[in-house]
């Protein structure tokens, strides 16, 4: 458990194709909070995080991820992640603090598989953060499926091999677990924390793709609560409640208006660096995504933004 330079996932900058309606969905569904409001961006965030944004919803003609931002602990690490980056090969910039609402410096590069990621040390604190001074759970109570924070994201792109070494070599991440085709690695689930895992990767043949990000919610029972809420609500639900081999976690997928897929994700398993890389093979990789149906669906696999 690193919590020394890379300490979290932090934001996610989505592209949604109409702004208004997916508002409503990660405010009434997903239960986040509109932060504020800018021409065709909105900012929303989860009642337990103390930033003042962590997902940000961009208006665009077609759905997708734009970039994540990692907080690092120290304005330091940033030059020193940077450096750390371009020894690998990859253009480097940095961008002045805020430029990015709310944001401090932040140095930004494009993975092999062509996702963009940013760094910052400094966030500015949400108006509504979660109690300081003889804290309650919550300021009102949690709504819709209830999200706690952003958990992860899972992408999907070509080069893993090259993404791999980014966040092990450069960034200093741990690999959880991972599954390889013969000698072909397939996915890396990656922590930079002691959580079961913040991103993952699986090897696809188009770059730059979002399978899903994910928020966290309570227990097993809020799963529960956010299945009942989907089917009452109508959402377009890809599987789930089920649970996952990997990590442990307990989940929902499904999907937002413009077909960006959510996750809802409870539980997994707590990670100690002592604690070896979990493999999988791949006539495993039923159990590995769907403990429960051990079987991948075609939807799941093939269905990206
Ligand atoms: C998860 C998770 C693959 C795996 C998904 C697993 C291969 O989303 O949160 O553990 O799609
Ligand atoms: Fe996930």
């Amino acid at each position: 458990m690193t919590m020394k330079g890379v300490t979290k996932l932090g934001t996610m900058q989505l592209k949604v194709m109409d702004l208004d309606e997916s508002i409503a969905h990660y405010v009434n569904i997903v239960g986040l909070d509109l932060v504020e409001r800018v021409g065709k961006t909105a900012y929303l965030k989860a009642y337990d995080e103390f930033g003042k944004w962590s997902i940000a919803l961009h208006e665009s003609d077609s759905p997708g991820m734009v970039d994540m931002g990692w907080q690092v602990r120290s304005d330091a690490d940033l030059d020193r992640f940077a450096a750390r980056v371009a020894d690998l090969g990859i253009d480097v910039k940095e961008h002045a603090a805020g430029s990015k609402n709310g944001v401090g410096r932040r140095i930004a590069f494009v993975l092999p598989t062509g996702h963009a990621m940013e760094l910052y040390a400094d966030m500015e604190m949400a108006e509504d953060h979660p109690g300081i001074h003889n804290p309650d759970l919550w300021r009102k109570p949690p709504h819709g499926a209830r999200s706690q924070k952003l958990d992860h994201c899972l992408l999907y792109g070509d080069d893993l091999d090259g993404t791999f070494r980014v966040f092990k070599e450069a960034l200093d991440f741990d690999l959880t677990e991972t599954g390889f085709d013969g000698d072909t690695r397939i996915m890396a689930f990656f922590t930079c924390s002691n959580r079961a895992h913040d991103v993952a990767f699986v090897r696809f043949p188009e770059a730059g793709r979002l399978h899903h990000c994910a928020f966290k919610l309570d227990s097993w029972g809020d799963v529960g609560h956010a299945a009942d809420l989907f089917t009452q609500q109508n959402v377009s639900v890809d599987i789930g409640p089920t649970r996952h081999g990997i990590t442990r976690g307990q989940t929902i997928y499904f999907f937002d208006p413009s077909g960006n897929r959510n996750e809802t994700f409870a539980g997994g398993y707590e990670w100690y660096p002592d604690h070896p890389t979990r493999t999988w093979d791949p006539d495993q990789f039923g159990k590995a995504i769907f403990y429960y149906e051990r079987a991948l669906n075609d939807r799941f696999m093939g269905v990206v933004t």
